[in-house]
């Protein structure tokens, strides 16, 4: 059950509960695509991160180690010893951008595994299944992500059988929550929205799934090479038209900045690799702005990546340190960075949680990005 607990313009401070504990909205999911985070850090490690939800990916699971070993071994709570919500992502977006050979058909999408090249056919139905032996907390539709560029037609009909395989997603998810041996009976399913950047077809199909009364609505196919304009312009245009009283996710995103600005449209959910990958390239968060610990500058720095962050890396080491162990390629240099920026996006949604609570969003939305592009 998702409830708001207070609205500031159009920001929505919530909380769903849930099987697996309340989420706090709104929030910023870690990705551990492969139940697991890169950069060695472990799920003990997110505790301390103030981590709410993890993300893993229906795709990458079922090609390795394969839905049914999780399943057998109790679900990924107990295979990655992680008892908060996870999410999985459906499978469609990562099919579409790893696997190879693939064709899209009414019935779902066959496609090469990236590990193995094993031919693999996938559908809502099959999706369904695979998320349901994962046994997340929330499993996404399966839909087709279409190409920014994409033509209107194509899009059209591409946003037609989406709507058509949540349908399926909706009946199979429903039948699979009523079997006795299901380990998550309460599974949850969140629709995505998709559009490309056509506003008709967005606020069509988001009138539409709005009536299948679902746990929660994604907004899919965003940050996939339009501009960041083009995104706020179909967040304006869609979120109006799904259900304020469910939790809204923009899947994939983003930058700090693009959180901030998303919030202030009433998005409660976001994921994102950003920290986890720029952290293992150096590249780190601070409220002063990005900085890259490979720069010469940092090499007799014997200040923390920034001053006052209670993050594990902060706590005890200094710059030059994490960058001479960047430099050596030591893991552990790759470690502190992703628990840093991890720390850093986590204790952003805290702040935007807080700044909602109190009535002025907007007023710390301009500060945080003030201080944030001042150098
Ligand atoms: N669909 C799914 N997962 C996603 C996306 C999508 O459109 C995106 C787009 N940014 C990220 N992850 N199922
Ligand atoms: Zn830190």
């Amino acid at each position: 059950m998702y409830r708001i607990i207070k609205q500031d313009g159009k920001a929505k401070r919530g909380e769903l509960k849930t099987v697996h504990g309340t989420i706090q909205t709104p929030v910023f999911m870690n990705v551990g695509t492969a139940a697991a985070i890169k950069g060695a850090v472990s799920t003990q490690d997110l505790q301390t991160l103030k981590t709410q939800v993890q993300l893993s990916n229906t795709y990458h699971l079922h090609v390795r180690p394969g839905d049914q070993v999780v399943r057998q071994l109790g679900g990924l709570h107990k295979f990655m010893v992680w008892d908060k919500p996870i999410l999985t992502d459906s499978g469609g977006f990562q099919v579409f951008s790893l696997a190879s050979l693939r064709k899209i058909k009414e019935e779902g999408v066959y496609f090469q595994s990236h590990v193995d090249g094993r031919k693999i056919f996938m559908g809502p139905e099959e999706s369904m299944r695979i998320q349901s032996n994962l046994a997340s907390t929330i499993a996404m539709a399966f839909d087709e992500c279409p190409s920014s560029k994409a033509p209107k037609e194509y899009v059209e009909s591409s946003v037609e059988r989406t709507t058509r395989w949540l349908e399926r997603c909706k009946n199979e998810l429903n039948r699979l929550n009523q079997l006795e041996d299901t380990i998550n009976k309460k599974q949850l399913l969140f629709g995505i929205n998709q559009g490309a950047i056509f506003d008709e077809i967005r606020i069509e199909h988001a009138k539409r799934i709005a009536e299948m009364d679902l746990d929660g609505y994604a907004v899919g196919g965003l940050a996939v090479g339009e501009t960041h304009e083009e995104m706020y312009h179909i967040l304006d245009a869609t979120v109006e038209h799904l259900p304020i009283n469910k939790p809204t996710y923009l899947m994939g995103v983003g930058t700090p900045f693009n959180i901030l600005e998303a919030v202030d449209r009433g998005v409660d959910f976001f994921d994102c690799v950003y920290p986890t990958r720029n952290g293992r390239h150096g590249h780190l968060y601070t409220n002063n702005g990005k900085i890259n610990l490979f720069n010469q500058k940092f090499e007799l720095d014997d200040r923390p990546i920034e001053e006052g962050c209670q993050c594990p890396a902060c706590q005890a080491y200094s710059r030059a340190y994490i960058r001479h162990l960047l430099k050596a390629k030591e893991m552990l240099g790759m470690r502190l960075c992703v628990m840093h920026n991890l720390y850093f996006y986590n204790t952003m949604m805290e702040e935007i949680r807080e700044a909602i609570e109190q009535g002025n969003y907007k007023k710390y939305k301009t500060e945080k990005i003030r201080r944030m592009t001042q150098i």
